[in-house]
């Protein structure tokens, strides 16, 4: 069975006394320190190698792998979709390992240096051939005692067992129809008014009578004629960032924009108006007296718990410069506020949208092509710089910001907010080819890690939407090309859901289907009544339309017809730790819960102010009290949607701030242009 191969040139050097050798392999100063009293023998080039016949291995595989046997591919094609070149290291521990970390149940190694990773299911779709076990000859490059396929040939193992436990529940919820629109919204806000805040391109729209401004009237969705409420910006608002402040009057603000004035944009909406009541209100700014101190398109905005605003990173308009910054709104009187990002600089052009999120002990997780870091909030130092997030099977210089567009939400934080906060990040892009998987860390425990989870099919430009009942809805997209106009192919049109009470690897329900893709330039929004706002799709390509039509997706919770609870809720201006009292009313009697789901902008699969707080509470009969959240920490000051859930359906959504307005931007910009709600 064995061979002994001398290599062809061998130099020796025989020493009799153990002297500090020149060369030195780990096997003989082992052997040296263990024996004493023996000969070393030490080769200037090459050890003295023995070789085996390589066999196949079908045991001390890692996980649940199972060898099966060897498969042909059919001619030039190929059976499965990833293929890794491992040039030294190809062997069963590294090729099925790696396939099966991504989640991929059935892997092959070829021609001694290719792992190939997939499903079982490619390999009929695929045209692979079960042939003879002499067809596959050649050894690992990783392990000469083992064999790796050979040439057109697999060493073919399987998964034993559920890799990935992704449920095909029968309740899959519904995308309905819901109204015309009047142009492919590009960043769409929920107001305080119940109504949804639409921002498009403006002057560069290719509709050229856009206002790049509507708001939609929900009540009004079977009256398209008067449920458009037209409005009015003085700048561009293309690819801007937007959030709601936590000022009384919950004014959306919208940052930045493209080119030059535009990039500097600051522009400010106090919702008004009531269900079926235009409002009077339209967007306010000054592009002379009141803008941003760096040019930013592509940036993400965020209220830090202070209560102040920042923003982060971007580009100075179309073809500008890399504004790798951050900066803080408003701007203290007489100084700046800008922080240059070396690490930011350094993922340039990857890192646009860059993913904030405000972690429990105040500082902020920032994540950037696939790259992560919590930042001081106070100086913006980097306080932990994470592990890079995984990539795809093949490459770990996959992205997940723009043009690499994946999605990031927080998932729930629960009272008494103890449990260690999680990240999600779902889908981005490999070089064109769409991620099939999500992403999570919990950034603030010791070595934190990331754990990855396979999606059911590919996602880049996702959206996604935390729904009230914890859970997360994963829409839109398409499964090949990158963020951006004529950049991708392939519409994915099947909703998914992410449940985070269910363990890892067994979160992700497939959901129903729309027949509208939806790629570039749309979102997913959660509406106070419990469905999904989906709206938009700017593709630009050929044989994709600008997608005009809005769609809701009625969840799995309300598509069953279910009598949704009625809250009351007395008082909607909230202190950290206060304890405030409201009216339930439950139709199926099931086990209630709160959920506080704090106001959100969404574009480009960043959901700016996303948050999900299930709060403490008690009931007496129909009057239960609920405790708000501890600190700015836990909760940045702002407003929320408070859902009422008799088991898993919720009732609507009622406004309520927490925390305040500490930062006073309720008196802020004081230009004569904006109308202040005061603090
Ligand atoms: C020792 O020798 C074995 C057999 O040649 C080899 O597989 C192993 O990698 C060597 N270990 C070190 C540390 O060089
Ligand atoms: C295989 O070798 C490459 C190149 O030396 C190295 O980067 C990689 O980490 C190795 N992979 C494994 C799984 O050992
Ligand atoms: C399998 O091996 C046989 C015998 O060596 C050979 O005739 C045949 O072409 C091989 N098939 C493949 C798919 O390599
Ligand atoms: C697959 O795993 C199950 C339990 O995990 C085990 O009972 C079964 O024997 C395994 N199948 C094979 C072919 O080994
Ligand atoms: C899926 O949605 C369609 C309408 O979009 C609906 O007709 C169908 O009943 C839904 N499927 C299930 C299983 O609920
Ligand atoms: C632009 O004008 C066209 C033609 O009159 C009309 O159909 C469309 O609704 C208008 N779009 C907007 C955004 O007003
Ligand atoms: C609201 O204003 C728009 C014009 O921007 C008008 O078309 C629409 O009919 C108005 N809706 C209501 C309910 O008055
Ligand atoms: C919040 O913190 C930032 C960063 O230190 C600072 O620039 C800003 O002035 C603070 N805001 C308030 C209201 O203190
Ligand atoms: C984290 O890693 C360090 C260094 O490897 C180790 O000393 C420490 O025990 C680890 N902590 C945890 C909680 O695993
Ligand atoms: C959704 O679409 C996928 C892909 O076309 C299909 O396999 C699946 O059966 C569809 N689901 C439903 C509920 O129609
Ligand atoms: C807004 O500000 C600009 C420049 O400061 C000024 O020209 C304009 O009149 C102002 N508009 C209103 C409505 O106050
Ligand atoms: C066209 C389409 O919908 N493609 C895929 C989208 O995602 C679902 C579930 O992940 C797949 O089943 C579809 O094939």
């Amino acid at each position: 069975m064995y061979r002994t191969l001398l290599l062809p040139t061998l130099f020796y050097f025989v020493t009799l006394l153990a002297s500090v050798p020149l060369f030195v392999n780990a096997n003989a100063s082992d052997n040296l320190r263990r024996t004493g009293r023996r000969h070393s023998v030490y080769n200037s080039r090459k050890s003295v190698a023995t070789r085996v016949v390589p066999t196949v291995q079908t045991t001390d595989l890692p996980g649940n792998w199972q060898y099966s046997r060897c498969l042909a591919e059919p001619g030039a094609n190929n059976v499965f979709p990833y293929q890794i070149i491992f040039p030294q290291n190809n062997s069963a521990q590294n090729c099925l390992s790696q396939c099966s970390t991504f989640g991929y149940p059935a892997a092959g190694m070829e021609n001694g240096n290719e792992c190939w990773c997939g499903d079982a299911a490619d390999i009929t779709n695929n045209g692979g051939t079960t042939v003879a076990e002499t067809n596959c000859t050649t050894a690992c490059s990783g392990d000469a005692s083992h064999l790796c396929g050979g040439a057109q040939t697999l060493q073919l193992y399987l998964w034993n067992g559920t890799l990935n436990n992704w449920h095909t529940p029968t309740d899959i919820g519904q995308y309905e129809y819901f109204i015309p629109g009047l142009v492919p919204p590009l960043l769409a806000t929920v107001g305080k008014n119940g109504k949804v805040s639409f921002l498009e391109k403006f002057g560069t729209s290719e509709f050229a009578n856009s206002t790049g401004a509507y708001e939609l009237d929900l009540s009004l969705a079977d009256d398209f004629d008067h449920a458009w409420r037209t409005m009015h910006v003085k700048t561009d608002v293309w690819c801007s960032a937007a959030l709601v402040l936590p000022d009384k009057a919950a004014r959306i603000l919208n940052l930045g924009g493209w080119t030059q004035a535009s990039t500097l944009g600051i522009r400010l909406y106090t919702p008004d108006g009531s269900p079926g009541v235009n409002g009077t209100n339209d967007w306010e700014e000054d592009p002379t007296n009141v803008q941003l101190q760096g040019g930013r398109w592509y940036s993400t905005a965020l209220v830090l718990s202070n209560g102040s605003v920042l923003i982060m990173g971007g580009v100075n308009g179309a073809g500008g410069a890399a504004d790798s910054t951050l900066e803080i709104v408003p701007r203290v009187s007489g100084g700046s506020t800008v922080v240059f990002l070396d690490w930011l600089d350094q993922t340039d052009p990857n890192n646009l949208y860059p993913f904030l999120h405000v972690l429990p002990s105040g500082r902020i997780f920032v994540g950037y092509y696939n790259e992560a870091r919590i930042l001081d909030p106070v100086t913006f130092a980097t306080v932990a710089v994470l592990p890079n997030m995984p990539g795809s099977v093949t490459s770990f210089l996959a992205g997940r910001t723009f043009p690499n567009q994946g999605t990031s939400v927080l998932l729930p934080q629960k009272a008494p907010y103890t449990d260690a906060i999680t990240v999600l990040i779902c889908g981005g892009s490999n070089s064109g080819i769409a991620l099939d998987n999500c992403v999570s860390i919990q950034p603030e425990v010791d070595n934190a890690t990331w754990v990855i989870e396979r999606m059911p099919s590919k996602r880049v430009m996702p959206g996604v939407v935390a729904l009230p009942d914890g859970t997360y809805l994963i829409v839109n997209g398409a499964q090949q090309g990158i963020g951006g106009f004529q950049l991708a192919s392939d519409p994915n049109l099947s909703a998914l859901l992410y449940d985070p009470s269910q363990p890892v690897g067994s979160r992700i329900s497939i959901l129903n289907n729309t027949t509208i893709a939806r790629m570039y330039h749309s979102e997913a929004t959660l509406l106070p009544d419990g469905r999904v706002l989906i709206s938009g799709s700017d593709p630009q390509t050929p044989r994709l339309p600008e997608e005009l039509r809005i769609e809701v997706y009625i969840p799995p919770y309300l598509s069953q017809g279910l009598t949704q609870p009625v809250v009351t809720v007395p008082n909607t201006d909230w202190e950290y730790g206060g304890q405030y009292q409201i009216t339930v009313q439950l139709f199926q009697g099931q086990t209630m819960s709160v959920s506080l789901l704090a106001a959100t902008s969404s574009t480009h699969g960043n959901v700016m102010g996303g948050r999900t707080i299930f709060p403490a509470f008690s009931c007496n009969g129909n009057v239960c009290t609920v405790t708000a959240p501890p600190n700015a920490q836990v909760s940045p000051p702002g407003w929320h949607q408070l859902f009422v859930l008799d088991g898993p359906t919720p009732s609507h959504g009622v406004f309520v701030r927490i925390g305040g307005d500490p930062a006073e931007l309720g008196n802020w910009p004081a230009f004569p242009n904006f109308t202040l709600p005061g603090v």
